[in-house]
């Protein structure tokens, strides 16, 4: 079957993983020619002179198996050498570490920037380098970086979500994410083409806010995903009413939206509603939320939601992909 798959960073990557290998087992070898995951660049950001993408490098890293898999972010066994050295001179940002081996990443990407290539090409390029089973589109080739706008004393500011995030921990506030521009921008050559041939897109577990909210932003990817033939089917990043790790939960709230696994489904919608979903995965700890689920016209599918390791990741891309046809 041809796949594609939403994602943002971590809970992107694990699950992406995990729909590698779920096509593996169904005997497809060469899963790069059915498998296309469009990543959610609204993280990205230009620091010390050099771009950033830091949901399409751990979607990249985590394929290649170069991924620090403690943190959640940057390559295993790195060391800090040009970090220090940055501090020393006062430039980027004291709260944020730029390893020396993901360095060499940012300025390959911002050489072939500032050469003419397009940040799509740029991705496939490095796409090159590992045999990663998948074709990564980046969302978009505008920059679209997410902006938070906060609570702050009596005031309000708006600040780039990664500072948000890496500095002050998700504890200021938000009242409101933007993407500035993202209304003009234009999906990735290929990924709504992609969506339209499909025969099943999957919606990672990811933020829904600031991972997958980005990516349905994108003028053309709500109205693909809504067209396609192929069921769309979601999995809930909540598990018993909490996020398994970062503070999804802190945007739900921002946004109006429950800490739940049966909230984040009502907010993407039933396709027969004019929303995205036709089947949703929700944890057995939600079992309970299943009813609520179904009532709002998407089919509830209860599954172990734990990516604790490659075999479980496999095993939850697998239910996904089965959720609707079976
Ligand atoms: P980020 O870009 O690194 O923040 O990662 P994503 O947006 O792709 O994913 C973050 C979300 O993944 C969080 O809301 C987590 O709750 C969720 N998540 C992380 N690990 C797991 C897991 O093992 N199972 C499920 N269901 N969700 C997970
Ligand atoms: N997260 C942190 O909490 N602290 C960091 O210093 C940090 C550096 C960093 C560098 C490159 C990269 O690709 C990601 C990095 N992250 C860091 C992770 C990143 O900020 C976020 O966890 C995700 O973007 C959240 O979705
Ligand atoms: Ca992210």
């Amino acid at each position: 079957p041809r796949v594609v798959v939403l994602a943002g960073g971590v809970g992107g990557s694990k699950f992406t993983l995990g729909a590698r290998g779920a096509l593996r087992d169904r005997g497809i070898d060469d899963t790069a020619r059915v498998l296309t995951v469009v990543v959610n660049t609204g993280d990205d950001l230009w620091l010390s002179g050099v771009r950033l993408q830091p949901d399409v490098d751990s979607i990249t890293y985590a394929l290649a198996g170069v991924n620090d898999t403690q943190r959640g972010w940057g390559r295993a066994g790195d060391t800090e050498r040009v970090n220090h050295e940055l501090r020393e001179w006062g430039a980027g940002w004291p709260w944020f570490t730029l390893g020396d081996l993901d360095l060499g990443t940012h300025l390959a990407r911002t050489g072939w920037l500032r050469e003419g290539l397009t940040p799509t090409q740029v991705v496939e390029r490095m796409s090159r380098r590992w045999p990663l089973g998948a074709r990564l589109l980046p969302m978009t080739d505008a920059e679209v970086d997410t902006i938070v706008t906060v609570r702050d004393g009596g005031g309000i500011r708006s600040l780039h979500f990664q500072e948000w995030w890496t500095r002050h921990r998700a504890t200021l506030e938000p009242v409101d994410f933007e993407n500035p521009g993202i209304s003009s921008a234009a999906p990735a050559p290929g990924a709504v083409e992609a969506i339209a041939d499909a025969d099943v897109v999957l919606i990672a577990p990811s933020n829904p806010v600031v991972s997958i909210g980005p990516i349905l932003s994108v003028p053309g990817v709500r109205d693909a995903l809504r067209s396609t033939s192929a069921p769309v089917v979601g999995v809930s990043p909540i598990i018993g009413g909490r996020v398994v790790r970062g503070m999804a939960d802190v945007c739900l709230t921002a946004i109006g939206v429950e800490t739940s696994a049966a909230a984040v489904a009502g907010h993407y919608g039933a396709r027969a509603d004019g929303g995205l979903l036709d089947a949703w995965l929700i944890a057995e700890e939600d079992s309970d939320l299943a009813a609520d689920v179904e009532r709002s016209g998407i089919r509830p599918v209860v599954r172990p939601l734990w990516m604790t390791d490659a075999a479980a990741s496999t095993a939850l891309a697998a239910a996904a992909l089965d959720a609707v046809h079976g």
